[in-house]
């Protein structure tokens, strides 16, 4: 019979941010937005920064994100939170302020609000999760729809023509000089999961050294408007998803570049590249 020392049995491997509360989920089995929560709650505990830390969330299926955040939270109009949160980051600079934004909320209706304050080099951070879809409101497209992908308001597949291609915001906001860091991480396996973890806080940290608008892309799923089960949800991220989204690192303060593959590179740029602009056939919704 194995004996268990005490001090081992007692070592805690797990534990609950203290930056999160603990209420029930009114996430989707298999929804990401979970994930991303609580690595942002995990790294808020690490940097001590609870009682300063301000979130601002969205108009999306993180609307409630103040319910699970232990933290100051303010509730922007659609798209507004870049907005709303350059007023709190400029009356309290001492506090963490971050934006939690879908990609209907931010690349749609907050497209011109996101583009100017990382234009402006706000000093806030910026969770942008892309799932491809209007979560919500019931599965429309959104500007990262990905080409061939149904939704309910693409029901034959997202078409190049009339359509266009999915929008590329990271890659976008890179080239915007007040930008200071921006990269995108996928929320579909652990390895993943532990290098997004890496980009939150490097995120904080970039906003807590006084450089300026950084922005982390999540690629995250939405099994239940892409008409997927949780486990190919994940598989869609991977399979589907990347291609059409490099994932990488953008833009990253000087220092970081030198000697490095550097800022604008991506992990898969050349697939990236490729798979926007030709059919994505994706597997989610497909008739
Ligand atoms: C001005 C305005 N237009 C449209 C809506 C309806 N609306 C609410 S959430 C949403 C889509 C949110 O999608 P996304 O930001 O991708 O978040 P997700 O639910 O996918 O996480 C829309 C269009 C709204 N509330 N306000
Ligand atoms: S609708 Fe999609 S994005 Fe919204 S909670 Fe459900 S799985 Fe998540
Ligand atoms: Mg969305």
């Amino acid at each position: 019979m194995t004996v268990v020392a005490p001090e081992h049995a007692m070592t805690p491997v797990y534990e609950f941010p203290d930056s999160l509360t603990s209420v029930p989920t009114h996430y989707c089995p298999g929804c990401t937005h979970g994930i991303a929560h609580r690595l942002i709650a995990e790294v808020i505990d690490e940097l001590a920064a609870k009682e300063r830390t301000i979130g601002v969330a969205s108009v999306g299926c993180s609307v409630f994100a103040c319910r699970y955040f232990d933290v100051d939270f303010g509730q922007a109009p659609h798209g507004r939170a870049p907005a709303m949160a350059t007023g709190i980051k400029r009356v309290a600079p001492e506090a963490l302020v971050f934006t939690y934004q879908g990609d209907g909320d931010l690349a749609s209706i907050g497209a011109a609000e996101i583009l100017h304050a990382a234009v402006r080099g706000e000093n806030i951070t910026v969770f942008f999760i892309n799932n491809a879809i209007y979560g919500m409101t019931g599965g429309q497209m959104a500007p990262t729809t990905l080409v061939g992908q149904k939704t309910a308001s693409s029901p034959a597949g997202r078409s190049l023509v009339g359509q266009g291609a999915p929008l590329r915001v990271s890659e976008l906001l890179a080239q915007v000089d007040g930008a200071a860091f921006v990269v995108r991480r996928s929320l579909h396996d652990v390895v993943q999961i532990r290098r997004a973890k890496k980009a939150i806080r490097r995120a904080f940290e970039v906003q807590e050294q006084g450089l300026g608008f950084s922005m982390v892309e999540l690629l995250s799923s939405c099994p239940t408007n892409w008409g997927l089960k949780p486990d190919a949800a994940l598989d869609f991220i991977r399979d589907e998803m990347v291609p059409a989204f490099p994932l990488g690192d953008f833009k990253v303060p000087e220092a970081e570049t030198a000697g490095a593959a550097g800022a604008g590179t991506a992990d898969s740029s050349a697939a990236g590249a490729d798979a926007a602009g030709s059919a994505v056939a994706g597997r989610a919704r497909r008739g």
